[in-house]
């Protein structure tokens, strides 16, 4: 957990604001439910807050998510036929959990998505 890894301390690539819903849960669909998460993506993990986590001295070591996914052997694309909204991510990860993430702003989505899709490829060659 965050707590047990001071390494992830230095180790924050990225923070934000995005849209998200689960839609499975190993491998079993389950119903949308948009809301706007708090994203932290640090280490191998991408963490959800609800709130964003702005305090001068804050690391992902100082508070819980109220979930986190570990981006090891995940899979990312573009969601294509799996919402009606724009700039909507799809990752997966290995134990069948399914996330959307979504921007109005394209370049937002974007760049979450390069960010993702960074640590992914660097886990992958670990
Ligand atoms: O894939 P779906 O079922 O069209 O997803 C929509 C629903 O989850 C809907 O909620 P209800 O299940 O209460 O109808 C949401 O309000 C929509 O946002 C979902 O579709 P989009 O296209 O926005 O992901």
């Amino acid at each position: 957990s965050p707590t047990d890894s001071p390494d992830l301390l230095h180790m924050v690539e990225k923070t934000g604001q995005l849209n998200k819903t689960k839609i499975a849960e190993g491998g079993r669909k389950l119903r949308k439910c948009w809301a706007s998460s708090w994203l932290v993506l640090a280490g191998n993990s991408l963490m959800f807050y609800k709130d964003p986590k702005v305090a001068a001295g804050w690391t992902p070591a100082s508070s819980r998510p109220e979930s986190s996914v570990d981006l090891r052997g995940a899979r990312i694309d573009w969601a294509r036929d799996l919402s009606s909204k724009r700039n909507v991510i799809h990752f997966r990860t290995v134990t069948g959990n399914e996330y959307l993430l979504q921007s109005g702003s394209e370049a937002v989505s974007q760049d979450w998505y390069q960010a993702i899709r960074g640590v992914i490829r660097r886990l992958d060659q670990e």
